[in-house]
């Protein structure tokens, strides 16, 4: 029998995660040992968990008295455990199905060990499973050089973090027989002490690189760090005690011993020469305690012993001055180390050499208070709130300021005196440097170095009905350091404009922001949708877009799928919408106007419709479309809350709603009750829906209503005003 020994302290939707792939484990001799280190979960709702694995995963719930840390918990899993076999499975991380059975294949009498793959993830079973990608995995695999053991488990790898007990089934009379445990001092890197003991201990290892152990890296190092995402700084005391006990036990075995040694060479040339650099002033303890720390063990290490595989040229001088104590002269290497990197970076990537040249000279040049530069999504569009803060100021104040677009589109088409840049070119950096003012609608890219002075207004683009940032679980479709980045950008944002009170609530959570920087003015955008001559504009759209003014409008605008991409932020979209059959039931009264949302990169075939069918999904600004809309079928974006301002009809044609709601996004309203329309699953409701839409109407009116009040209750057609008067002043 295996025991499966995991440690949960607090996260119960990775805990399911986690006893879920234990569940379908194929090899079914098993029990589970969950060891509780200081729940920091509702305990009903681990109960629950608790109950409803209880019997399938042969569970034992154990909690630790008097004593914390994962060291402690996996001992006490460890004096509890029935198996002759143990293995060590984390409560973030998950199995394959086939984990557990392929270790135990390789295994035979006399073996002690066998270990099998690590492979990282940021995200859960469902989104991993499906992106598995089986003839890639054979492919890596087969490239896979079958390391020695030692190799496999210990010496492949620079960092101490990396040194894991993970991902492999131990005899648990090796544990037993050579007296292995956790060191309860050890708050991280404990398994680094123990792995050390098993290789000193025995070679009787086999492995399987077919048996994969799935490491969750938590995405969330603000809500919910991971221990191996305590701060350097922190760790370094325990980092020097598993180095130092580490190597007492290696004594007489060189690889291992020199390995250890060249783990901390490296330390000084992957960390600490950055730590030198930048936080020298706030963190002076690098400089003194843990610089001399480094040297008093550097200094008794033969560097030319250590594996030269591993040593880039410019590191040795590192190395060598970290050993001869000398401050300065480390600190000298390891900016010419870093300035190398640098300059790598900069032949590779063009942000990197443009934000060099903003660091170094546009930094220098001093900041222009009368320049503003406007940005909506990302350059694509003329759009948004940033152009109609722009238009009211053109305006207002004429010449007062200088005006300047970054665009990202060729041939975009901005009225009045103003430059366009090219979004991530050297003037675009020149610009965003110097100007005193920033206006974008989303978030800004890192490489863009803002100023003290510079004041950003992040207006966003809509009010969240889809959970957002840091209130996501997955974040499926961003990239692996989404909520990372996205702490950085929004601690640079200097006022948040919010369009109700249900935004600036949410937003506080969502986007961890303080509300006093939130303004709740509403959204310039939505102005024109209270234009006095709003009918008029609307006939002028509908000529520009060639739709005959007898014909009605049904806009379609669903919005992106996180899980549906060629690469990050190229989404695809597939057209669940049956646009012949609405021509046939619909062709005399109305056009469709078929608005993509503006992630998807794929172009609509429109030579499959005829004239019924008018692709709006190149037209910068979807307030227009608005305004010439009669009917709005969406799904899960959030154009309708800015839609309702002009209280017409909204359709949901939420097909795939389980599936958005369960695994991409979840929401912040209750779909059921809170929409002012029905959510449609089949494109016969939505053509029941258009048939019966004076009906649909009727029924919804009080709900209408009650949603207007709560979500369109602060635009009036003035938000352009009161967000310019607040900037700008007066
Ligand atoms: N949009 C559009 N066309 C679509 C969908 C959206 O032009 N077919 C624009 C609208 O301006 C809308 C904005 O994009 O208000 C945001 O649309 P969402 O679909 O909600 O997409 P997302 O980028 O995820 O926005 O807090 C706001 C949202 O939750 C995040």
């Amino acid at each position: 029998m295996v025991s499966i020994i995991v440690t949960h302290k607090k996260c119960l939707w990775y805990l399911e995660d986690c006893l879920k792939s234990i569940a379908g484990q194929e090899f079914k001799d098993y029990e589970t040992i969950l060891v509780v280190d200081d729940l920091q979960d509702e305990p009903e709702e681990f109960q629950k968990i608790i109950d409803e694995y209880q019997d399938k995963i042969h569970l034992s719930v154990f909690y630790l008295n008097g004593k914390t840390g994962v060291s402690a918990a996996r001992n006490l899993g460890l004096d509890k455990a029935q198996g002759e076999y143990i293995y060590f499975l984390d409560n973030d991380d998950y199995i394959y199905e086939e984990g557990v059975k392929k270790l135990l294949d390789v295994m035979e009498e006399d073996t002690d060990m066998a270990y099998g793959r690590v492979q990282g993830t940021y995200q859960g079973t469902v989104t991993f499973e499906e992106k598995r990608d089986f003839e890639k995995e054979e492919e890596r695999l087969s490239k896979y050089d079958f390391y020695h053991p030692l190799e496999a488990k210990f010496t492949h790898y620079r960092r101490l973090e990396n040194l894991t007990v993970l991902g492999a089934v131990y005899k648990k009379s090796l544990f037993e027989e050579n007296n292995i445990r956790f060191n309860e001092e050890q708050f991280c890197f404990a398994d680094v002490l123990v792995l050390t003991k098993i290789m000193c201990s025995t070679d009787k290892i086999k492995g399987n690189i077919d048996a994969i152990y799935v490491k969750r890296h938590h995405n969330d190092r603000y809500n919910n760090p991971a221990i191996e995402q305590t701060p350097k700084i922190d760790s370094m005391p325990y980092y020097f005690m598993a180095v130092d006990n580490a190597k007492k036990i290696a004594k007489g075995h060189k690889e291992i011993e020199r390995h250890l040694d060249l783990i901390l060479a490296k330390f000084t040339t992957l960390y600490l020469v950055k730590k030198l650099r930048w936080n020298t002033e706030e963190e002076p303890c690098w400089k003194e305690e843990y610089f001399s720390e480094l040297h008093k063990r550097l200094k008794e290490v033969n560097l030319r012993h250590l594996n030269r595989k591993y040593i880039y040229w410019l590191e040795k001088s590192v190395m060598r001055a970290v050993a001869a104590g000398d401050l300065e002269k480390t600190k000298k290497s390891g900016n010419r180390l870093l300035a190398k990197r640098k300059i790598k970076r900069m032949f590779k990537n063009k942000w990197a050499r443009n934000k060099a040249f903003a660091l170094h000279i546009f930094n220098k040049m001093e900041t222009k208070k009368d320049w503003v530069i406007f940005e909506s999504f990302m350059g694509r569009n003329y759009s948004g709130q940033p152009k109609y803060i722009y238009e009211y100021m053109q305006k207002h104040y004429g010449d007062k300021y200088t005006y300047i677009w970054s665009v990202d589109k060729r041939g975009l088409k901005i009225p009045g005196k103003h430059k366009t840049v090219k979004r991530s070119g050297l003037r675009y950096f020149y610009y965003m440097n110097r100007s005193k003012y920033w206006i974008l609608n989303m978030k800004q890219p890192l490489s863009v170095p803002k100023r003290e002075e510079t004041v950003l207004l992040e207006t966003w683009h809509g009010t969240p009905l889809k959970r957002l940032a840091f209130d996501l679980n997955d974040v499926v479709g961003g990239v692996s350091n989404y909520k990372d980045k996205f702490y950085r950008q929004k601690e640079a944002w200097d006022y948040l404009l919010s369009d109700n009170p249900f935004s600036t609530e949410k937003f506080q959570s969502c986007f961890m922001y303080p509300k006093e920087k939130i303004l709740e003015y509403g959204y310039p955008a939505n102005d024109p949708l209270y234009a006095t001559d709003r009918e008029e504009r609307a006939k002028k759209i509908k000529e520009k877009l060639g739709i005959p003014l007898d014909k009605k409008v049904i806009m379609y605008a669903p919005t992106w799928r996180d899980d549906n991409y060629y690469e990050i932020g190229q989404f695809k979209f597939d057209l669940d919408l049956d646009v012949n059959r609405l021509e046939k039931e619909f062709g005399d009264e109305y056009v469709i106007l078929l608005r993509l949302h503006y992630l998807v990169v794929e172009a609509l075939d429109m030579s499959k419709y005829g004239d019924f069918a008018v692709n709006g999904s190149a037209y910068d600004d979807v307030t227009d479309l608005y305004l010439i809309t009669d009917i709005l079928i969406t799904d899960y974006s959030s154009v309708f809350f800015d839609f309702a301002n002009l209280k017409r009809p909204v359709l949901y044609y939420t097909y795939d709603l389980e599936r958005y709601r369960d695994v991409l996004h979840g929401f912040y309203l209750s779909m059921e009750d809170d929409l002012p329309g029905p959510m449609l699953l089949t494109n016969d409701d939505v053509v029941d829906a258009i048939k019966n839409i004076d009906k649909i109407e009727e029924q919804y009116k009080d709900r209408y209503e009650e949603f207007y009040n709560r979500f369109c209750c602060v635009d009036d057609g003035h938000a352009s005003e009161r967000v310019v008067k607040k900037i700008f002043g007066e």
